[in-house]
């Protein structure tokens, strides 16, 4: 018994002095590839924690707030390079949250940290705006210009011309009804070729103006309320709305305006961080990965458009 706990000493050591850069042991970091962010009292910090064992790494960024990551130009990008202090912490609680350690001005008590190792670092955001109307079409798909370079924005195609090209134009016909409730794509399959056209000929219900032929156009069979929504304006119950009902052709309630647009906006922040210098660390650089949008606030979520009445 003694001899083979003698042995496994020895492995251990050869082990130990084989794998390790000279007399160090190098620490690996194994976080996940999210980061969060809080504004604390000494700065913006964008952090990660991880469990068993508990440890977090954490960056504080002095003068810098999350909105000005968020500052994107004309091309909906943004690089943003700022120094900062990094440090890599052990814990010997088993659980730990990183709102608790980097987002509340007086942490709790019963945090234990085992050890902090603290570097000065060169932080990188590249920062990217992607904005959709949500209306039942891929963005890419409502780039009908065909230009070739599959973007929908550059030369976009605005049917409507009301300003709003059709990637970005949650009504696409501007006839009161949305897009997705013109049923553009009804076995959500991504090929359009089925989308519903009520009088057969034509252009299809989500991209006409007047979807039922009756030479009225959506938008102004208004019936009953005169509310930019012509889904509630019904005389024959049977058939539905008046926009679809070829036999109703009300022309004493004209649209004066279009309904209020929704344009809702992502942005993917990545963090790469450079110059680290902590003994134990095996590296001297780490990407963040991308920042979970849990912090930021909802007017980056979305915006909205009352597009100009033509
Ligand atoms: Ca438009
Ligand atoms: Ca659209
Ligand atoms: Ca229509
Ligand atoms: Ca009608």
């Amino acid at each position: 018994m003694r001899k083979l706990f003698f042995a496994l000493l020895t492995l251990n050591f050869i082990c130990l002095f084989s794998c390790s850069d000279g007399d160090i042991i190098d620490v690996e970091l194994d976080f996940d590839g999210n980061y969060s962010a809080c504004q604390g009292i000494k700065g913006l910090v964008l952090y990660k924690t991880k469990s068993a064992p508990s440890e977090s790494l954490s960056v504080i960024i002095t003068s810098l707030a999350i909105d000005d990551l968020l500052a994107v130009g004309d091309d909906n990008t943004l690089i943003t390079e700022k120094t900062g202090t990094l440090n890599y912490r052990t814990y010997s609680n088993t659980k730990i949250t990183g709102t608790d350690l980097f987002c509340k001005d007086i942490p709790s008590s019963d945090i234990n940290i085992v050890n902090d190792y603290e570097s000065s670092c060169e932080a990188t955001f590249t920062t990217i705006l992607t904005e959709d109307d949500n209306d039942g079409i891929p963005a890419a798909l409502e780039d009908e210009n065909l230009d070739g370079d599959n973007n929908p924005a550059t030369n976009p195609t605005d049917t409507d011309k009301d300003g709003l090209p059709n990637y970005l134009d949650e009504d696409d016909d501007g006839d009161n009804v949305l897009t997705k409730d013109e049923n553009p794509d009804p076995n959500g399959d991504g090929n359009l070729s089925d989308a519903q056209n009520t009088d057969g000929i034509g252009l299809p219900d989500y991209l006409e103006p007047d979807d039922d032929g009756d030479g009225v156009l959506t938008r102004d069979e208004e019936t009953n309320t005169q509310d930019q929504n012509p889904k509630n304006d019904i005389t024959n119950s049977d058939i539905g709305p008046d926009y679809l009902n070829k036999d109703v052709a009300n022309t004493d309630t004209p649209a004066t305006k279009y309904r209020k647009h929704t344009i809702s906006k992502t942005y993917i922040v990545t963090l790469t961080i450079k110059g680290i210098s902590i003994d134990i660390l095996s590296q001297d650089e780490q990407s963040f990965g991308t920042l979970s949008d849990s912090n930021i606030g909802s007017n980056f979520k979305s915006r909205t458009e009352t597009p100009a009445f033509n």
